[in-house]
């Protein structure tokens, strides 16, 4: 059997970054799409580097955008791809509203773009194409669990730019007999989650907080419920979709629900610590109620979680939580992960990763807080 090749947008990205571990394992050439950016912006995919200037390479990255028709044009024609992964995004909802138009363009657009370079370039018979479609498109609470046929109704520039990816692969798929497909991904997690979504955002804090290199924790809604999932076992379904018969659309979930002050709850939970949460709204606090580790040095009563209004959002999606009983049916797909191991695994490697900052720290290397 010849080597499938695939382009993958977003490359450096969470998912970009598992996928291509995914696809290569599989025997895939892998050709992605990286920003040009002043500084490196390679680290989640730089295992997989392979020196220029060895020949037969199976990854390879390009420069490009989202917003560059001539560039994926180009690099479409010279990769000649038997599968495109789309999954560049402004991917963030709560910035998504600071940068509304430039949005629209990378993350509707964009879609765009990739299906009418394949078009443009004759590819349609051989190109298949995955778009990374959102849970977000359901954003005011329609029906629940939400299925492929739960009507949209998207609560954020950036969901509003990611329903019209989804329609213009759909249109696609049906005006010009692409394979084309969409998987609407509920929530997905991991140790290498950007650092402001708010999984992440805890998993560091709780590390941090524990070592005793941060006070406090500040977040916005913590009774937004999300359905959180592993990314490995996102990006393998991603690969599904595109080897069955038929281009179709997908919800991808772990049909269950939990709140962000339940994920806080069991993330401090991982390194011995129980928490007290008093007040409501905006004035709701948590305090640290027992720590059984001895290796941290902790006051109890110490206040460890505050709430701040700044990371509320204009309009909010309040309780998301996906049926996907059509891949499991249809593809044999099931999560191999669960919320406990994922929180474990998070909370695990960003003590690891805040040990070597704290040991900068020590050495007289400034590291920075965020607070995003
Ligand atoms: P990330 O934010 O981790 O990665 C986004 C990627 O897109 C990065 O590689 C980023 O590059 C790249 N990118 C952003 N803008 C552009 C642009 N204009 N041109 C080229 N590349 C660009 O997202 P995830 O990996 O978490 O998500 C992957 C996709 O799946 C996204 O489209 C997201 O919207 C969607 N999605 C994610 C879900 C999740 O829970 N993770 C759930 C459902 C959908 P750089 O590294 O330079 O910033
Ligand atoms: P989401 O993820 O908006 O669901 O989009 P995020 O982790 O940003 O927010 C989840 C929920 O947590 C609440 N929240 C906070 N969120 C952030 N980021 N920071 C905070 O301090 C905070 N406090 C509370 C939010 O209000 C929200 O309700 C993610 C992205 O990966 C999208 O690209 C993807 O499409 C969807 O998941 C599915």
């Amino acid at each position: 059997m010849t080597q499938k090749t695939a382009f993958i947008t977003g490359v450096t990205g969470q998912d970009g970054a598992y996928l291509s571990e995914f696809l290569l394992k599989k025997g895939y050439i892998v050709h992605g799409l990286k920003r040009r950016s002043s500084l490196f912006n390679t680290d989640r995919v730089d295992h997989l580097y392979q020196d220029p200037h060895v020949e037969n390479r199976d990854f390879l990255l390009h420069y490009g955008d989202m917003t560059d028709s001539t560039n994926l044009i180009r690099l479409i024609q010279e990769i000649q791809p038997d599968e495109i992964y789309n999954l560049a995004a402004m991917s963030h909802v709560k910035v998504s509203f600071e940068v509304p138009e430039y949005t629209g363009n990378a993350d509707g657009l964009g879609a765009l773009r990739i299906l009418d370079a394949v078009r443009l370039l004759g590819l349609e018979g051989k190109t298949k194409i995955y778009q990374a479609s959102t849970s977000e498109l359901y954003g005011k609470v329609q029906e629940v669990p939400q299925t492929e046929t739960t009507p949209f109704y998207p609560r954020s520039p950036y969901a509003v730019a990611k329903m019209y990816a989804y329609w213009i692969t759909v249109n696609y798929r049906e005006a010009y007999q692409m394979f084309a497909c969409n998987g609407i991904l509920f929530n997905h997690e991991s140790p290498i989650r950007g650092e402001t979504f708010v999984t992440r955002k805890i998993t560091r804090a709780v590390a941090r907080i524990a070592l005793g290199l941060q006070d406090k924790l500040y977040l916005g809604n913590l009774d937004a419920r999300r359905d959180w999932g592993h990314a490995k076992d996102y990006v393998r379904m991603m690969w599904m979709i595109l080897q069955v018969d038929e281009p179709e659309d997908w919800v991808i979930a772990t049909g269950k629900t939990t709140a962000v002050r339940e994920f806080v709850r069991l993330a401090f939970a991982e390194v011995g610590i129980t928490l007290e949460f008093k007040g409501k709204g905006e004035a709701e606090k948590a305090y640290i109620k027992a720590c059984d580790n001895p290796d941290y040095k902790l006051e109890i009563g110490k206040e460890v979680l505050a709430v701040d209004p700044r990371y509320f959002r204009p309009t909010e999606v309040d309780l998301l939580v996906g049926d996907a009983s059509k891949a499991r049916n249809k593809l044999g797909w099931v999560p191999e992960y669960q919320l406990n191991g994922l929180i474990q695994e998070m909370v695990q490697s960003d003590l690891k990763l805040m040990e070597q900052d704290r040991y900068l720290r020590e050495g007289g290397y400034g590291t920075l807080n965020y607070y995003e």
